[in-house]
């Protein structure tokens, strides 16, 4: 084999196929606004950034287009990675790539947390690709031809490379990702984002955000940036310097971008920092609710949602022109038998619409898999590709022993989903939303953006406003708003779109918890946990052949 590294090599990144079923696949918006996914793979676009850049790169997005044998034929290398829903599609394309001789290497968040089961991978770069990247490149140089790299060294975010957006087709994504922050300093015990990257946050310099976002406006692209931190306001004193930046970089170029993000509840304290993100055109921000429950909350560490009214923080978010979208989780032990009726009325009374409702996963490599295999409980099989079944928090959660009998668990999980779903009750949190809101957009779009999004309110009008299920609700939701609150119809008719997927989407996934119920019926709860406990990762191992 010749030596890559001294030769021009030929590098195809590929970002492998998600399920179509997932919340976050909203394809019929993505149709509608005229876009073929909804997020770009910062991951490997970060990854071509650490590469050497005298390599050549393409990068082949199969949620957007098919991957051909010739995209591989052309390849000298091919690197691939990502979460837990792409592991059956990321085992394929090792076994695709070894068929045509191709030297593959895998790397990211679930290669990382289970690397045993890739390990056909000819490389597999774990952990912080800035930290493990160059280990591979030294090994490669020298003329190996496989190898493991892990280490337990955090990169040091002050000296990122600019992930290399230019590998990419802007007009395919909704959005684009950027990262400011590694780690949260909080503990919740079902989290793996404290595993793979640590409770100390570290961050990007504000000049690296700076060249960042220059780096794409130069490339011509404007709107929608997700700062894809899982808590962006982990340090506040950091983030509000950041923000003064963004602001003053924005002003000076008109604000070609708008953003969204995710942050803890406690973003709803601190009016300053609001002003900062309102200033800076922030539109949406995802909290990570989980449940309603304060007893719930503390024993799962998540201390900080504590006694704070997600009601009111909602509310005071929206005054500063951002709409929230919640996580919440279902399947805790502690959870109280009106856990239901609990959630739906939280969802209902603080009007956040885009709730996702999961149910508990014990992610691989977390302090709750830990306790649950230590406690005699885990499932091993459900971290693990097997048979066709999508992995996936709504569709495989609960992969453990329940202490709350399982069918009462799912059964609580389609009442939550029917309810929240409910044409009648969605529009009802819409309708606040818009009502509410008190948005400051700088963010103008360009003439022909402009075209885009007005043939999108026409088909969100055609598809929403015409449909047997929602036209009533939608006239009646865009006449409430725009007669009081004209400001608020943009948010409002956007989660309107949205909501044509999620009736989709609810719709699969009460059909597949409801079969899941229907097969509890047919097994006592005790012999299916004695089933699933005794499949163990060897086993579940041979079973998808990687080993
Ligand atoms: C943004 C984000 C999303 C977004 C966008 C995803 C996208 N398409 O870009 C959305 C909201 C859609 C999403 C959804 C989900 N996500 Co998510 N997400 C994230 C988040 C917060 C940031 C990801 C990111 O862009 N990071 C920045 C880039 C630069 O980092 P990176 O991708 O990790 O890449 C680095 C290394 O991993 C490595 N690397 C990555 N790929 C490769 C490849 C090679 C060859 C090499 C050498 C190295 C390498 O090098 C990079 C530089 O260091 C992470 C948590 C986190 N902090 O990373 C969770 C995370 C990736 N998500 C996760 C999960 C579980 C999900 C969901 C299944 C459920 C959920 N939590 O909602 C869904 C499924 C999505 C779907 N479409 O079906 C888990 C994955 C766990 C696992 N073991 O796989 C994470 C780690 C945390 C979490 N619990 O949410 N997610
Ligand atoms: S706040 Fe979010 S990112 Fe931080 S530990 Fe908890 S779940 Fe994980």
């Amino acid at each position: 084999m010749r030596t890559l590294q001294r030769a021009v090599t030929n590098c195809l990144l590929v970002q492998t196929k998600f399920s179509a079923f997932s919340f976050w696949n909203y394809q019929d918006v993505c149709d509608i606004v005229g876009a073929k996914y909804p997020a770009a793979p910062l991951g490997l676009l970060t990854v071509a950034g650490l590469l050497p850049q005298n390599w050549t790169f393409r990068l082949v997005d199969e949620n957007v287009e098919p991957l051909l044998d010739n995209h591989l034929l052309w390849a000298d290398i091919v690197c691939t990675g990502g979460m837990l829903p792409q592991q059956k599609s990321i085992l394929e394309l090792i076994g695709r790539a070894h068929d045509l001789g191709k030297i593959i290497v895998v790397g990211g968040p679930d290669p990382t947390s289970q690397p045993a089961l890739y390990e056909k991978a000819d490389f597999l770069v774990l952990g912080e690709g800035e930290i493990t990247i160059p280990m591979f490149l030294k090994d490669l140089q020298e003329g190996a031809t496989s190898g493991t790299y892990v280490s337990e060294e955090r990169a040091n975010m002050l000296e990122s490379v600019i992930p290399r957006y230019d590998l990419i087709r802007f007009r395919n994504y909704i959005m684009i990702g950027m990262q400011f922050i590694r780690g949260c300093p909080f503990n919740c015990e079902f989290c793996d984002v404290i595993e793979l990257f640590g409770r100390t946050p570290r961050f990007k310099s504000n000049l690296q955000i700076l060249k960042e976002l220059q780096t794409l406006y130069d490339l011509g692209y404007r709107g929608h940036i997700d700062m894809v931190d899982d808590n962006f306001i982990g340090n506040k004193k950091k983030v509000k310097e950041l923000l003064r930046e963004i602001k003053a970089w924005s002003v000076e170029r008109k604000f070609p971008f708008f953003f969204t993000t995710e942050a803890s509840v406690n973003l709803a304290e601190d009016d300053e920092l609001l002003q900062l993100m309102k200033e800076c055109d922030f539109r949406y921000v995802f909290l990570g609710i989980e449940t309603p429950e304060n007893e719930t909350l503390a024993l799962n560490n998540k201390t900080q949602n504590v006694n704070r009214p997600v009601t009111e923080a909602v509310r005071k978010i929206l005054s500063y022109g951002m709409v929230s979208n919640g996580g919440y989780i279902i399947g805790f032990d502690s959870e109280s038998s009106r856990i239901a009726g609990n959630m739906i009325t939280s969802i209902q009374e603080s009007g956040i619409a885009m709730a996702m409702i999961g149910l508990l996963y014990a992610l691989p490599n977390t302090q709750l898999t830990r306790r649950l295999e230590d406690e005699g409980r885990l499932f091993y099989a459900t971290s693990q590709w097997v048979n066709d079944t999508d992995i996936d928090q709504m569709t495989s959660g609960l992969n453990f022993v329940t202490l709350i009998p399982r069918t009462e668990i799912l059964n609580n999980f389609i009442s939550v989903l029917d309810a929240v779903y409910d044409p009648v009750h969605y529009y009802r949190r819409v309708t606040y939303t818009g009502l509410k809101i008190r948005p400051k957009y700088r963010h103008k779009p360009t003439f022909s953006t402009w075209l885009i999004y007005m043939r999108s309110f026409l088909r969100v009008c055609r598809e929403a406003g015409f449909s047997r299920a929602t036209g009533l609700q939608y006239w009646k939701m865009f006449f409430t708003v725009i007669l009081r609150n004209p400001m608020g119809i943009e948010a409002a008719v956007n989660l309107a779109a949205m909501f044509i997927h999620f009736q989709k989407q609810k719709a699969y996934i009460v059909a597949a918890t409801n079969r899941s119920v229907t097969a509890m019926a047919n097994i006592s709860e005790q012999e299916f946990n004695k089933r699933m406990t005794e499949c163990t990762p060897a086993a579940v191992a041979a079973r998808v052949g990687v080993n």
